[in-house]
């Protein structure tokens, strides 16, 4: 009922359901053809968030922005990503995908790789991921292999694994990985009508802010935006290699997405520090945890401890930001992802054991 469906589009307020996922909304932009089967959940679309309490810690007439990618399908950015190197695994004819994991990328990996009739084998750290990424991964049908070692050297396994049997790689060197997720460039240029001053992102493997990166160029040069950002990395003290400038043998956070030594886009993200003239800092787990608490309590907006090294990096480099500058910090993941971590740490009050009265109750609330 083509005409219907027109009317309806006049007349009607458009729905989320109008968003057909981000490879048919940027289909010209990615490498993707008839013969590519799109495996999509309808991931990207995520709300750009004015976040006026953290503006106002930074002051003179600035303007702060979350990139909410905490709602994508999976609750992270991952999933930009996943659905290209899925799509592009499957038009290949592969059977099985494999991911080394922090833990979001094995959920998103096994969420599309099984929806596109695929096995997922994944390889994770051994007791460094959070308790609702391990949950996605098993809900969704993945092989988890757990191995008592960090990311790093799960990552050298499975490049290897990848190298000798039939099995797609789907960490970030698979290149389609990048092509997805540079699509939240577009979107944050679409929402604010030109690219922000500074861009905030967490690192790890540097991926995401090289896609990011490239996402912005590609739009600048076809006309959508006027300017570039100034790529804003940060990473956590205790697993800064890109702020150290080598590799950290033993890598240790309270941030486990991002409890990475030996960053695989490590040349990437120094070129995009020097041709975006950014900067890469490290901020302590103290400083993650305090933005993380900051941004559930006064902005209201959840995201995992990770995420919140983009505003911890913004609030310890506030002195910085040029007055009344935009400014964009990538909330990558949902918090929700480690609910551990929220209830080790939130301020929260909570009163156990209540006896089941309407008085006792009252008191407790201070009446
Ligand atoms: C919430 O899932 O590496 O710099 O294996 O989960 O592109 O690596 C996760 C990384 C930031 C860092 N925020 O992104 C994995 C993994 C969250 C993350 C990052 C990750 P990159």
């Amino acid at each position: 009922m083509p005409l219907l469906s027109a009317l309806r589009r006049l007349s009607a307020k458009p729905t989320l359901q109008d968003w057909p996922g981000l490879i048919e909304a940027y289909r010209p932009w990615l490498p993707v053809s008839d013969r590519t089967p799109v495996i999509t959940l309808r991931e990207g679309a995520t709300p750009l968030i004015p976040a006026p309490a953290i503006a106002a810690r930074v002051g003179r007439g600035v303007k702060v922005f979350l990139k909410y990618d905490g709602l994508n399908p999976t609750g992270s950015f991952k999933d930009r990503g996943m659905t290209m190197a899925v799509s592009k695994a499957r038009e290949a004819g592969a059977e099985a995908v494999i991911c080394a994991s922090t833990g979001n990328t094995s959920a998103a990996a096994a969420a599309y790789a099984k929806r596109g009739g695929m096995r997922a084998f994944v390889l994770i750290p051994d007791g460094y991921v959070a308790q609702g990424k391990l949950a996605q991964a098993l809900m969704y049908g993945a092989e988890v292999l757990a191995v008592k070692g960090n990311f790093d050297r799960a990552l050298a396994i499975v490049r290897e694994v990848a190298d000798n049997y039939p099995v797609t790689l789907v960490n970030s060197l698979n290149p389609y990985r990048l092509q997805g997720q540079k699509t939240a460039a577009f979107e944050v240029v679409d929402a604010l009508g030109e690219a922000p001053d500074w861009l905030c992102i967490p690192m790890g493997n540097a991926g995401n802010i090289s896609a990011y990166w490239m996402g912005f160029q590609e739009y600048r040069k076809a006309g959508h935006s006027q300017r570039l950002p100034r790529m804003m990395g940060f990473q956590a003290s205790g697993s800064a290699p890109l702020v150290l400038g080598h590799t950290v043998e033993q890598p240790d956070t309270i941030a486990t997405a991002i409890r990475i030594g030996n960053p695989a886009n490590r040349d990437k993200a120094l070129a995009v520090r020097e041709q975006s003239n950014g900067a890469f800092h490290a901020v302590t787990d103290q400083e993650i945890l305090e933005a993380y608490k900051l941004l559930g309590r006064e902005e209201g907006v959840f995201c995992e401890p990770a995420s919140a090294a983009s505003v911890a990096g913004l609030l310890q480099q506030a002195a910085e930001v040029p007055a009344g500058a935009t400014v964009v910090c990538v909330l990558t993941g949902n918090g929700l992802k480690d609910p551990g971590t929220a209830i080790d740490h939130s301020d929260g009050s909570f009163h156990a054991g209540l006896a089941p009265e309407v008085d006792v109750v009252a008191k407790v609330m201070g009446f």
